[in-house]
């Protein structure tokens, strides 16, 4: 394979243990680690790897999961089979449907596979060790792929997320960091992290979403919802929501990205920035519905870097594996500056290149030509775009 010259003037770490790839939530379940290969076999066949350090971190400790996560919720998924889940839980096997959060979360959206705790406790140690990387400054870009799982909470698995890596890395983060900005361009609203951070002003979270109370997940994230209400409560106004709706496109959402994320930069002046780049936002994803371009999608990740902080950049949710891997190995090649370079026609010889024959052998197939109009009008954008102003007014770095 061809390679690639590492970035001037600053580092960029991989944080990847393929012992992901190994792990499945179920037949019909759409979370496929299968993108995971995919997007490696693309880093991989590019040359990336040599312009980056590329770490195989060791999985997190039960003592790391339980700096966020409570003792009886680790205990559980570390001891949770397939086999004796019925047997401590009967109540679970009471019906397909229903009994979703019931037992710390488990369900049909966050089944108890085989491996489930070697899966979470690698996907985690990615991410805490790459923010450990910034930390110490051996990393300025620290990338872990098989992280970015949003929805998991203090004692409940939701949403396919089980561990909540990126809050874990953010308490890391801050360890060293005194602000820490959390962006999250995943098509689902990050709660989890939300949540976590609700009360401080040391971390502020961004999230932008598809929102639809009733029919999308998980129903929260609307664009009044800043923080908690009371005054004397220094998470006040330190959340920012754009909700969305169905099919927004390429430069719609960089309007919007821009004018709300520059000015929420220059108003916090976080130290370190986390990046989601949940590849569920592009267009034909299968549980999706905006219109992104892989272009598109990756000019977010052009348009954080440009600021040039500490960055620590997740995957999250994706569900047509193959555009995800395209968008997230564009990604890294954005992320060490060789993107102008990359040729977009796939590497000749490559594992798995058979997967991308679908839209034809290139990075950047045309997403946006499906079913989904653009129901975002110019009013409701700019309607967003006048709340954060008026939000970020109340707060200062
Ligand atoms: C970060 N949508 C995660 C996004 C999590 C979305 C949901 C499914 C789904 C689950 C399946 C399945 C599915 C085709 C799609 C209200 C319910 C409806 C379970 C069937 N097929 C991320 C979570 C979301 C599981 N959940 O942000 C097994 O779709 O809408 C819901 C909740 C109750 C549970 N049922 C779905 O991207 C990583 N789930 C097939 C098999
Ligand atoms: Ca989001
Ligand atoms: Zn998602």
């Amino acid at each position: 394979a061809n390679s690639i010259s590492r970035p001037k003037g600053y580092r960029v770490s991989w944080h990847y243990n393929p012992a992901v790839e190994n792990h499945h939530f179920g037949q019909t379940h759409p979370m496929k680690p299968w993108r995971l290969t995919l997007t490696k076999s693309l880093v991989l066949s590019y040359g990336m790897h040599t312009a980056m350090d590329t770490y195989i971190p060791r999985a997190a400790t039960k003592e790391e999961l339980a700096e966020f996560h409570k003792d009886s919720y680790v205990d559980f998924l570390s001891v949770a089979t397939p086999q004796n889940i019925y047997e401590m839980y009967p109540e679970l096997a009471a019906g397909p449907t229903g009994y979703s959060s019931a037992i710390f979360g488990v369900g049909d959206d966050c089944p108890i596979f085989d491996g489930l705790f070697a899966f979470c406790a690698t996907y985690t140690g990615a991410s805490i060790d790459a923010a450990r990387k910034l930390c110490n400054k051996q990393s300025d870009i620290a990338i872990n792929w098989s992280g970015g799982l949003h929805h998991a909470k203090k004692a409940e698995a939701s949403g396919f997320c089980y561990v909540n890596d990126i809050v874990l890395a953010i308490l890391q983060l801050l360890r060293h960091h005194p602000r820490v900005l959390y962006i999250d361009i995943d098509v689902h609203h990050g709660d989890g992290v939300e949540q976590a951070f609700w009360s401080t002003d040391r971390v502020m979270c961004v999230s932008f979403h598809k929102y639809d109370r009733e029919v999308f997940f998980p129903g929260t994230g609307p664009l009044e919802s800043t923080g908690p209400i009371h005054p004397d409560n220094p998470g006040k106004n330190y959340t920012i929501n754009v909700p969305l709706n169905d099919g927004i496109d390429d430069e719609g959402y960089a309007y919007l990205f821009q004018n709300v994320v520059e000015p929420t930069i220059k108003t916090f002046n976080p130290t370190a920035i986390v990046l989601q780049c949940g590849a569920d936002s592009l267009g034909h994803d299968r549980l999706g519905c905006f219109n992104l371009n892989i272009r598109g999608h990756g000019n977010c990740v052009s348009f954080v870097k440009s600021f040039g902080l500490p960055m620590l950049v997740v995957g999250g949710g994706g569900y047509t594996p193959r555009n995800v891997a395209r968008a997230w190995a564009h990604e890294t090649s954005i992320l060490i500056g060789a993107d102008k370079t990359l040729n977009p026609d796939l590497p000749e010889f490559m594992p798995h290149r058979e997967a991308f024959r679908r839209e034809g052998f290139t990075l950047f197939p045309n997403l946006s030509a499906w079913k989904k109009d653009n129901m975002n009008t110019r009013a409701d954008v700019e309607k967003i775009i006048r709340h954060v102003r008026e939000q970020l007014a109340y707060i200062r770095g």
